[in-house]
């Protein structure tokens, strides 16, 4: 098997300090977690970041302060977050492409987010595709439901992603697809030659479903935008919920890729000056 792609997806839109003192909000904090992320064996850094009241917020300068801030300290890949929050305009959502991150999320599909809509139109989704083919950016496919797949191949068939494919399941959200072996097969299923894919459990689901990206071969994502718990009323820290995954990678012979490593598997160019 290739070596697992740890991925820790930091901050998210949804999780507040509220709910846990461990949410790391300013620029600086999310690069000292980035950096702990990547001590307890993470390779990409899944970012979102937040204003000065800790609200959810797309914005391009505060993504360049994080984005540097991360950089400062570790070689840790970045991936921002195309996703925002449920409600941002997709021209508030596109910002932190044209900062050239190595990676970007791109949700192929409009899904039901607990009581929300998560709102992606073809339309906004080709224009995303376009533009970060434009910076150099290397899409993940967040796959809610099944037929994203199918939009993201849409893309791929018009020739608009090119290169290395790799999908993001996120799984266990109310209203996109559960969290459960047979729905990960199944998705697995629909996947073409030579692409790679991370699963994402969300709450409780997140640590089986690592347990079975690991062993069916696949790449995983925790941290606090998922999952706030270590265990059932025991909050973690987002090394916390990497270091773990890293143990049980190790114990089952799954060797994990440093970020350099997983730069070669996912096909990530050299960084373009931006
Ligand atoms: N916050 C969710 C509505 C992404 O990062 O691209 C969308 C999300 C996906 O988190
Ligand atoms: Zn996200």
């Amino acid at each position: 098997m290739t070596k697992l792609i740890l991925t820790a997806a930091l901050t998210g839109a949804e999780v507040s300090r509220e709910d846990t003192p461990h949410l790391p909000v300013s620029p600086v904090e999310i690069g000292e977690a980035a950096a702990r992320a990547r001590e307890a064996g993470a390779a990409i850094a899944h970012i979102h970041v937040r204003d000065q009241q800790g609200k959810p917020s797309q914005n391009r300068e505060i993504y360049r302060q994080a984005m540097t801030e991360i950089r400062k300290r570790s070689d840790i890949i970045i991936q921002v977050s195309t996703g925002g929050a449920v409600g941002m305009t997709a021209q508030e959502r596109i910002q932190p492409v044209s900062l050239c991150p190595e990676m970007a999320t791109l949700t192929t599909g409009t899904v039901n987010f607990g009581d929300d809509v998560f709102y992606n139109s073809y339309g906004m989704i080709e224009s995303f595709a376009k533009e970060m083919m434009e910076y150099g950016v290397r899409p993940e496919f967040e796959i809610f439901d099944v037929g994203m797949i199918h939009t993201a191949m849409r893309l791929v068939h018009k020739g608009i992603v090119t290169g290395h494919l790799h999908f993001d399941f996120v799984m266990g959200v109310p209203g996109g697809i559960p969290a459960k072996g047979n729905h990960l097969t199944h998705l697995i299923d629909q996947l073409p030659e030579g692409a790679t894919w991370t699963v994402a459990g969300i709450g409780r689901h997140e640590l089986p479903m690592s347990a079975m990206g690991i062993a069916l071969g696949g790449h995983v994502r925790v941290g606090l935008e998922d999952n706030i718990y270590y265990r059932k009323g025991e909050l973690a820290s987002n090394e916390q919920l990497v270091a773990r995954i890293y143990r049980i990678a190790k114990e089952l012979d799954r060797e994990v890729a440093t970020p350099d490593e997983a730069r070669e598997i996912l096909g990530l160019k050299a960084l373009k000056a931006c």
